[in-house]
């Protein structure tokens, strides 16, 4: 590793630490669960028993109390996978677009020694369910949960204890319904002019561009731990020289008093440093570093921290373990660069969604699998999770990988100026609490993005987003904050408050559509101003176009593939100059091709994508492809030609 100013990189250490302290989340953790010797989980997914209440008032469920009993006794039930959207599963039109509450009902077997030892919780987890979730076990309501892409749970043992004879019947109601206060907005319109729409007829309006998949999108399980059990973890890391810092928290409930012991072990299960506090800083000698992949021959370096604890009730003993992967590493924001690990990094990535064929936006291993190869073949070191949180199990790949991710909450399309009103603030921080506490421990995790293209020119945006950043940062002090601007640098409002300037820009696309040659011009006056306003990095955090893949033209048309190439190539040109100034990134617009609702301007969904939908490259991926692998020679300090790298096949001549 290399020695740096010692000076300054203490007086780093010291700030970073003395403001860990103020790092306040919610009630309890959200600790993934992870099997380990006091731990069990249980996968509940696979089939579940499904309906929707297509009632007019849509509310009929309730009244008929259909938790109550089993669903297959309140009407006909479907088969319904878990986890997926229900959206694509069947071939009805009407469940594909249906708005409301929809019902799934599982029956589980549960072991036996959970119910008899009362000495262990049992926790009911759901990873994400769009929109707001209702779950009742055995007709027992046991808890409630608005927002469609994070993970909600509940201890469930005192309830199936009830009666050890009957099954444990879970009951997840879901309903897609958005509005002004939820993340994302939206509105529902009922349709009053009869000579066009039938009675009750209404339609749910979005204000963002891709399809509003609902269902129970993430795993479902049962897990347990001990009465007393490790809570949360919280760490925070640094270097120094070439000892690396982890600095932690560990937090326990069930027990009043206990003993905590904390080991943190290496790749081959060395132990490096160890503690038997529930806080504290660990210190690594020789440290390895968890650097981004291109950046280093060894990315992703992950420690295993194990967390004991021994707690005594007075008249039990309980004995928990975790282990949390740890990465070790800096991040730091300048004027003009952002620096991982004191390196200045540049994002050369990708925006991508959660969505694929029949599954929608349900959690899918070989998808996943798929896209690291992809990312990796094409040489993309980073990701925006546009325009939502994304599952935990991707972000474990994301760290395992080096793939750096900035981590944007649901807060997309908010246009309306109601969506800057109190109700509105209020859940945008509860959304950014659950957030934080989820992914705080990620090494990938270098940014919060708080929305993406909000009404930031409207005059409540100042206040809306001053509040937002300066909460976001309370919460995690460590890592930058942004929101994603298309907004004119003179009237947007929330741009004094961020860290990072990020920009979304479509030239020749949705306005001088066609004009190619006005690309370079447009670009350079946009950086030229958001710079000299705001002294501030810029990342290029969307640009693109649609190109239908097997269509052609030269010279280029829109929607062909040439089009969107040369999209990108003028856009890449600017790039170059740029990234030697203050531009720290690009990010294009969009990974695959991904569904959206049916409109004018979308041909069976949004086709931006350098990849097809299935995963196939469009002429764009193999531009990308050679452009990332450049940048990653000339920015990453690889110093390695591509072809050391497993994923990379073809041979490029520099
Ligand atoms: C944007 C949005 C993104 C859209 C994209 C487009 O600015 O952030 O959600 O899909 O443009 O293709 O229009």
């Amino acid at each position: 590793m290399e020695v740096r100013a010692a000076g300054l990189g203490m007086l780093r250490v010291v700030c970073l630490f003395a403001v860990f302290d103020a790092v306040c989340l919610l009630d309890s953790g959200m600790l993934f669960p992870r099997e380990s010797p006091s731990r069990e989980v249980k996968e509940l997914n696979g089939l579940w028993d499904f309906r929707a209440d297509d009632s007019t008032n849509r509310n009929q469920s309730f009244e008929r109390a259909w938790y109550k009993k089993r669903l297959a006794e309140t009407g006909p039930v479907i088969d319904m996978p878990v986890p997926a959207s229900y959206n694509d599963i069947t071939q009805d039109a009407a469940l594909r677009d249906f708005i409301g509450w929809v019902w799934y009902e599982r029956e589980v077997v549960v072991p036996a020694r959970w119910i008899s030892d009362e000495g262990t919780r049992v926790v009911l987890r759901v990873g994400s369910a769009h929109y707001f979730s209702i779950v009742w076990v055995n007709g027992v309501k046991v808890t409630q949960h608005a927002g469609g892409h994070l993970p909600f749970e509940v201890e469930i043992g005192s309830l199936i204890r009830k009666d050890p004879t009957t099954p444990c019947r879970i009951t997840i109601a879901v309903n897609n319904t958005l509005n002004l206060d939820t993340l994302p907005p939206g509105k529902i319109q009922y349709m009053e002019d009869r000579t066009k729409y039938p009675e009750g007829f209404f339609v749910q309006y979005i204000y963002f561009d891709f399809f509003n998949y609902a269902g129970i999108h993430r795993p479902v399980l049962l897990y347990t731990t001990p009465k007393a059990y490790v809570d949360d973890i919280t760490v925070v890391t640094d270097f120094l020289d070439n000892a690396g810092l982890v600095k932690y928290k560990v937090s326990v409930q069930g027990a009043a008093t206990g003993t905590i012991s904390v080991t943190l072990k290496d790749k081959d299960g060395r132990s490096v440093a160890s503690s038997s506090k529930p806080s504290g800083v660990l210190k690594v000698e020789d440290v390895n570093l968890w650097w981004p992949y291109l950046m280093h021959e060894n990315p992703g370096y992950l420690y295993s921290m194990e967390v004991h604890l021994m707690a005594t009730d007075g008249r039990s003993t309980y004995e928990d373990m975790y282990t949390l992967p740890v990465g070790i590493r800096s991040v730091a924001v300048t004027s003009t660069q952002f620096l991982i690990n004191d390196k200045p990094f540049y994002f050369h990535g990708v925006n991508k969604h959660e969505d694929s064929d029949i599954r929608g936006k349900g959690f899918d291993w070989s998808l996943i699998v798929k896209d690291f190869n992809l990312l990796k073949w094409m040489g993309a070191n980073s990701f925006r999770t546009s325009h939502y949180p994304y599952a935990e199990e991707i972000l474990q790949m994301c760290d395992r990988h080096g793939i750096v991710v900035i981590d944007e909450c649901p807060g997309v399309g908010i246009k309306d100026i109601r969506s800057f009103g109190n109700a509105s603030l209020a859940h945008h921080l509860d959304v950014m609490d659950e957030l934080v506490r989820r992914d705080k421990n990620h090494p990938s995790v270098v940014m919060w993005s708080v929305a993406n293209e909000p009404a930031s020119e409207m005059p409540p945006a100042e206040f809306y987003f001053e509040t937002l950043i300066k909460h976001t940062k309370d919460l995690d002090p460590t890592r930058p904050v942004t929101y994603i601007t298309d907004s004119n640098y003179a009237r947007d409002k929330g741009a004094p408050f961020v860290d990072v300037i990020c920009v979304n820009s479509y030239f020749s696309w949705y306005h001088d559509s066609g004009h190619l040659e006005l690309i370079p011009l447009q670009l350079n006056n946009q950086f030229e101003n958001w710079y000299g306003k705001y002294k501030k990095p810029i990342i290029q955090s969307e640009y693109g176009a649609d190109a239908v893949p097997g269509l052609h033209s030269d010279p280029p048309v829109m929607f062909t593939e040439e089009y969107q190439n040369i999209v990108l190539q003028s856009y890449h040109s600017v790039f170059d100059q740029k990234r030697k100034q203050y531009v720290i990134g690009e990010l294009i617009w969009n990974f695959a091709d991904f569904m959206t609702v049916q409109g004018l301007t979308r041909v069976v969904g949004n086709k931006k994508g350098v990849f097809t939908r299935q995963r196939q490259p469009k002429r764009a991926a193999f531009i990308l492809k050679e452009r990332y692998w450049r940048l990653a020679n000339e920015t990453g300090r690889l110093g390695l030609p591509p072809s050391n790298h497993q994923c990379h096949a073809v041979k490029y001549p520099w």
